[in-house]
């Protein structure tokens, strides 16, 4: 395995830029205030604490709940660490190094971490967790857990600084190291984790056996040395064990599973130069984006398996859409960026973001869906979702995965290169980048995404030649998602407007960018305006669920009709062609947005997507019936 360099494009780091918008910064604060103590505190309710504790001999007891619970308080360590590297707070600092502690308590002196085997080896089943240490790799995420404490360490260290959760996660990970391998046990992990894990313990150590595991855990999938290939619920794609993933053409099985797969398969590839692993990856992105995509970017169509359907297999009501999985889509989408530097990955990011991402976290922080269905008849809790939004789960992977996601989001906005500076996200706020060893500060002024209006101010140290890649977002040039699956009803709505010091601007376009190259000066103003028109959405064909039907977006945000806007019910409402469409900023409803009023025969009210079900349980949906 030879070792190059990194990703040719880097993100410019979470803790280099400040939000002061009025769309994420409310969220992330109250992410940061609420949500990840509520999560903690959930945590401590539920025994998922107090299993460390008791496997340290500090508390008598049975393990309680699942055997991967261990991963759950890892992510909310890792989105602590994010908010603390932002937000300096002693207490939660103090209140981690105790858990810290706790944490290497409960490891066994050769570095081994599983609570539900530690408390109690004989408790453990064979079906379950296993009766000896790695013997049910299928089912017991002993590897998933501690690729979650991996990135929890990683984290920790990069905000504090301090040691002390890293070297619990090394301590682990050269457990590993040393079981696992070419001439040691050959196996993998049913749930992929840890090469993400694994990848981050590279990049804060520099130890190559960290990266040598990742790739010999993923290029051991779909080799049967020594053992059955994984599979479940009678689905040999389930675990993605069905081929060599360098085979692996089409995105099957559990959603969560595979795309963490291919964002490990994007890290291994981005540091070891593999070029097979970068074609995998590029087929499974064409597939997924191609066919098996919602609208509102969440990916995952049924609930048996939690799993990826056929090609265009993409039901509204019974979507599984997991909000773990929309997390997944956006960390993969982020790394093809990285690698290819095309912002047609950014596309589908943004749509994950703003839509099927957003929706799986309430306003207050301290609710929650699991599964984001694109229509609700209001009374069936359809597959694992729920009429409501819900304070937390047995199986609570999507809350404490949005934790840790949303203390990050400030490091998708810009990236860089050697002589470029990318504008990836639209957010109100300030960042400081690097450009070929060139420091430049950025200030975006925006109400995206009710408005399409950004202002961008560039202030380098001093006089600097270099690319600014302003992102045209697909849905600004008639293109909802980058394939031919979803498609705008009209395409006369097109053009953006971009100035420099208030003149007027000819950009090339390259790759999704609005190239701008020249020497920028202290001071220098750029401004970038979308077109924010309402626009109808239309479905491939071959997606049966939305024959004759049409969807509405606006900007990143794709629109839904909820009973409560619409007289209690939504199955009537048929959106003709040429019915008037009207968007209006209503400042008071659902903490503010811009519904959109559909006139005609039929009058409704549409709402943002990411904002339903916070009035009760009743009717949704996104795409209604078209009237030709
Ligand atoms: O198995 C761990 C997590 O629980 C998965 O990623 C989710 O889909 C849920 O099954
Ligand atoms: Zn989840």
């Amino acid at each position: 395995m030879s070792i190059q360099s990194d990703y040719p494009f880097k993100p410019v780091p979470f803790t280099s830029v400040t939000f002061t918008d009025n769309f994420w910064l409310p969220r992330i604060e109250t992410n940061r205030s609420v949500t990840l103590p509520y999560n903690f505190r959930k945590c401590e309710e539920t025994g998922r604490i107090d299993n460390f504790a008791k496997a340290a001999g500090q508390m008598e007891g049975p393990h309680e709940g699942i055997f991967f619970n261990d991963s759950d308080v890892f992510k909310v360590v890792e989105g602590a660490a994010y908010s603390l590297a932002s937000s300096p707070d002693p207490d939660m600092d103090v209140y981690l190094d105790n858990l810290i502690a706790l944490f290497a308590g409960a490891q066994e002196a050769d570095g081994y971490l599983y609570t539900a085997r530690t408390i109690d080896p004989t408790a453990v089943t064979a079906d379950r967790e296993g009766l000896t240490r790695w013997s049910h790799l299928r089912v017991n995420h002993e590897l998933y857990n501690v690729g979650h404490l991996y990135e929890a360490a990683a984290a920790h260290f990069q905000a504090t600084g301090r040691r002390n959760l890293l070297d619990v996660a090394l301590k682990n990970a050269d457990l590993i190291d040393s079981v696992f391998g070419p001439e040691n046990l050959r196996a993998v992990p049913g749930h992929q984790e840890i090469e993400i894990g694994l990848v981050k313990l590279y990049r804060v150590t520099g130890d190559e056996r960290y990266l040598r595991l990742a790739k010999f855990f993923l290029d051991e999938r779909g080799h049967a040395n020594g053992r059955e290939l994984y599979t479940n619920f009678g689905n040999v794609g389930y675990m993605q064990d069905h081929l060599p993933v360098v085979e692996q053409a089409e995105a099957v099985g559990h959603s969560v599973r595979a795309v963490y797969m291919y964002t490990g398969m994007a890290d291994v590839a981005a540091l070891t130069g593999d070029a097979s692993y970068i074609a995998a990856i590029d087929r499974l992105w064409e597939n997924v984006v191609g066919r098996k995509l919602y609208l509102t970017g969440g990916i995952g169509a049924r609930h048996t398996g939690e799993a990826f359907g056929d090609d265009y297999e993409l039901p509204n009501a019974e979507a599984y859409a997991e909000t773990c999985a929309a997390i997944a889509n956006i960390l993969w989408n982020q790394r093809m960026f990285l690698l290819h530097g095309d912002a047609r990955y950014i596309d589908v990011l943004e749509l994950s973001l703003y839509n099927g991402f957003l929706s799986g976290v309430s306003f207050s922080g301290t609710e929650f869906f699991y599964t984001n269905p694109l229509a609700s008849d209001g009374k069936t809790a359809v597959n694992r979702g729920s009429l409501g939004r819900q304070p937390w789960f047995d199986c609570s992977c999507c809350p404490t995965n949005d934790v840790r996601f949303l203390a990050s989001l400030p490091g998708y906005v810009y990236a860089s290169d050697a002589d470029s500076l990318y504008v990836n996200l639209f957010v109100a706020g300030e960042g400081q980048a690097e450009v070929g060893g060139q420091s430049v500060g950025l200030r975006q002024e925006t109400n995206y995404p009710w408005e399409g209006r950004v202002r961008l101010r560039v202030e380098p140290t001093q006089q600097a030649e270099f690319a600014l890649r302003i992102r045209i977002p697909g849905w600004a040039d008639n293109r909802p998602v980058p394939s031919d699956l979803y498609r705008f009803a009209e395409t006369d709505n097109v053009g953006f407007v971009l100035t420099v010091n208030g003149e007027p601007a000819t950009p090339t376009l390259e790759k999704g960018y609005a190239v701008l190259k020249r020497v920028w000066r202290a001071g220098d103003v750029v401004e970038l305006t979308l077109p924010m028109a309402v626009r109808r959405v239309l479905c491939n064909e071959a997606v049966e669920a939305n024959r004759g039907r049409v969807a509405l977006m606006r900007g990143p945000l794709v629109y839904c009709v909820e009973g409560v806007d619409n007289g209690g019910s939504v199955s009537h409402i048929g959106l003709a062609d040429d019915a008037p469409l009207t968007a209006e900023h209503r400042p008071e409803l659902l903490n503010g947005v811009t519904v959109i009023q559909g006139e005609g025969a039929q009058p409704h009210t549409a709402i943002p997507y990411y904002a339903w079900g916070h009035r009760g349980a009743g009717e949704m949906a996104v795409w209604l019936g078209r009237q030709v």
